[in-house]
């Protein structure tokens, strides 16, 4: 029996995906022998509306001093940062001495602007090889995982703090309560939490299933954040939908009263209503749709495997362990996948034991097909591959369906 992590009601997976191993856990062939596997259910409760996995493995396994994803790996991304720093810099941080936190802050691609601004800034990472990426930019950043504990070493060391900031962090924490509970010790009276993570209204409207893996613990909707945030004496104060990542939500949080609420809120609220996420039938459809489109992908690419033709992967994401595994999808089907990360290049995929080859080895000889993994940063891809196209090379994508483009 599994209780809900959010409000302890008994919940029951509405699927499972099978068998997964940890989706950044990129490794050699010597350590095929004792790689990791958990099951990843899924599962949503009725009570709070929070999707969540059913079983977690410990947070160590996923964020260490190798963990594999770096946030400078996208031109666009780091944009987007620029201005989600900028936003918070002229809406809501007060002129006199501002300092601000942000947990997950991995290699310094937001904090990067505050430091520009000689704003005080803390940047809380527990993983170590990307925390180290950002303190050699001179952004003043601990390794540490965040939690209630370290609010209170924070705020002896520094004081309160202005505004809590996160990006595609908040999902990965099993424990948020605890981290909630922090949140309430560092933040001043009136100060802010804004956070960004993929959408679980997006998720749902595009069969985007690979959103589900190891470290993505939730998938939040307003509805699910209102309750959460509500427990705990604070509340949504706005929100602001996000293209990144195939579909984000930016949440803003203040205590109780603190501060105004946008009728923003309310409205997306009915959206998430008239679409069914606040009931259990759409996550069953959703798991019908998911069916369906594995199919559809394994399909495709064993016609074209019988046609002789080249598929190589582009960009090994952490999205793609969930597609890979619960596909069935190995180096039968894929010569390789290209990835212009280092630590990543040289090893295989968790799990399905694909080749991860660096970027220049999809230039030197370009495949008939690439599957794009990284469909979420398409339009920057796109944009870079120009040549790939004009020598009749066709892209797969699976999001929201399975086609060639
Ligand atoms: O939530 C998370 C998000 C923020 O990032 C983390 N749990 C882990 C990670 O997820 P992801 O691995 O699915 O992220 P991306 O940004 O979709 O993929 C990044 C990977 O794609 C990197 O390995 C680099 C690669 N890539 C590439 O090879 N060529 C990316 C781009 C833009 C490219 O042009
Ligand atoms: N914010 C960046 C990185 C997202 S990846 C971006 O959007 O690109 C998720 C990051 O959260 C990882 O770097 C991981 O080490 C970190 N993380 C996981 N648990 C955490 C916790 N409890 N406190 C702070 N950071 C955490």
């Amino acid at each position: 029996m599994s209780k809900c992590l959010i409000c302890d009601k008994v919940i029951e997976p509405f699927m499972s995906f099978g068998k997964m191993p940890i989706a950044n856990g990129f490794l050699t062939k010597e350590q095929f022998a004792s790689e990791y596997f958990f099951e990843l259910q899924v599962a949503f409760c009725e009570r709070c509306k929070m999707v969540q996995l059913v079983e977690q493995p410990a947070r160590e396994k996923m964020f260490n001093e190798n963990y594999a994803f770096f946030s400078g790996t996208s031109m666009a991304m780091a944009i987007h940062f620029k201005e989600f720093a900028d936003h918070v810099m002229t809406d809501y941080l007060p002129s006199d001495n501002p300092f601000v936190v942000e947990i997950g802050s991995n290699d310094g691609i937001m904090l990067q602007h505050f430091k520009e601004k000689n704003i005080r800034h803390l940047g809380v990472e527990p993983s170590a090889n990307v925390a180290e990426v950002a303190i050699k930019k001179g952004i003043n950043t601990i390794s540490e995982f965040f939690d209630e504990k370290l609010a209170h070493e924070i705020v002896n060391e520094y004081g309160q703090a202005d505004a809590f900031l996160g990006a595609n962090v908040m999902c990965h924490v099993a424990y948020l309560h605890s981290v909630i509970e922090g949140i309430k010790i560092l933040l001043k009276d009136n100060g802010i939490v804004m956070f960004e993570d993929p959408y679980m209204g997006d998720v749902i409207e595009n069969t985007s299933y690979d959103q589900f893996y190891d470290e993505h613990v939730f998938l939040f909707s307003i509805l699910s954040i209102s309750y959460l945030f509500g427990q705990h004496g604070m509340e949504v104060i706005d929100v602001e939908p996000q293209w990144s990542h195939g579909g984000s939500m930016r949440y803003v949080i203040a205590r109780k009263g603190a501060r105004p609420a946008s009728n923003n809120v309310l409205e997306h609220l009915k959206k998430e209503k008239a679409m069914g996420l606040d009931k259990q039938l759409v996550y069953d459809r959703f798991r019908r749709n998911c069916e369906d489109s594995r199919d559809s992908l394994t399909f495709l690419l064993r016609e074209i495997k019988k046609e002789g033709k080249r598929v190589v992967g582009y960009a090994a994401t952490s999205k793609s362990t969930t597609i890979l595994n619960y596909c069935g999808i190995g180096p039968d089907l894929i010569d390789f996948i290209s990835d212009t990360t280092p630590i990543k290049q040289g090893k295989f995929t968790p799990g399905a034991h694909i080749p991860v080859r660096p970027y220049e080895k999809f230039l030197v000889k370009y495949p008939d097909y690439a599957l794009l993994f990284a469909y979420n940063h398409a339009k920057e891809i796109m944009a870079k591959e120009q040549k790939f196209m004009a020598s009749g090379g066709k892209w797969i994508v699976y999001v929201p369906e399975v086609k060639v483009l």
